[in-house]
């Protein structure tokens, strides 16, 4: 089946000064409504990665993150029935301003030993391996 183009998404691990790590629950009514993810979205045309999650952090969080603060971390791809999806992980230690849920029904700072215990979308979990690792 031809899926057209895939969906490139990003999506930011932010790490505080005790080693945990931020989530947030996907709204009703969205794909996934309910599961635990790393805060994010899609790139817009004509969009960079770096500057479409800089985008996403400051409408669903309120902070501000400079590029030179995110980290590549991986990526994973995974279907989506109609369309396949790219996510780009990055590792973020450092922004302005204090994390809210602005969009999100929730927020939750988990260390990442939590992690495995959340319902998180398939594409996000090779991360909870790599925070283990790092933090
Ligand atoms: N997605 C998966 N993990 C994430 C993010 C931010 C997004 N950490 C998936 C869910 C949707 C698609 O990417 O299928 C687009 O995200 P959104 O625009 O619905 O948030
Ligand atoms: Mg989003």
């Amino acid at each position: 089946m031809d899926k057209g183009k895939p969906l490139i998404v990003v999506a930011a691990a932010l790490i505080d000064g005790d080693g945990r790590v931020l989530v947030q629950q996907r709204p009703q009514g969205k794909a996934m409504a309910g599961l635990w993810e790393f805060p994010g979205g899609k790139v817009e045309e004509d969009e960079l990665p770096e500057a479409a999650l800089i985008r996403e952090l400051r409408e669903e969080l309120g902070i501000d993150v400079e590029k030179a603060c995110l980290a590549p971390a991986c990526f994973a791809s995974e279907s989506l029935g109609e369309r396949h999806m790219i996510l780009l992980v990055y590792i973020c230690r450092k922004w302005r301003g204090i994390p809210q849920a602005l969009e999100a029904p929730a927020i939750r700072w988990v260390r990442p030993l939590d992690l495995h215990g959340l319902d998180m979308p398939p594409a996000d979990k090779p991360l909870i391996g790599l925070l283990d690792a790092l933090i």
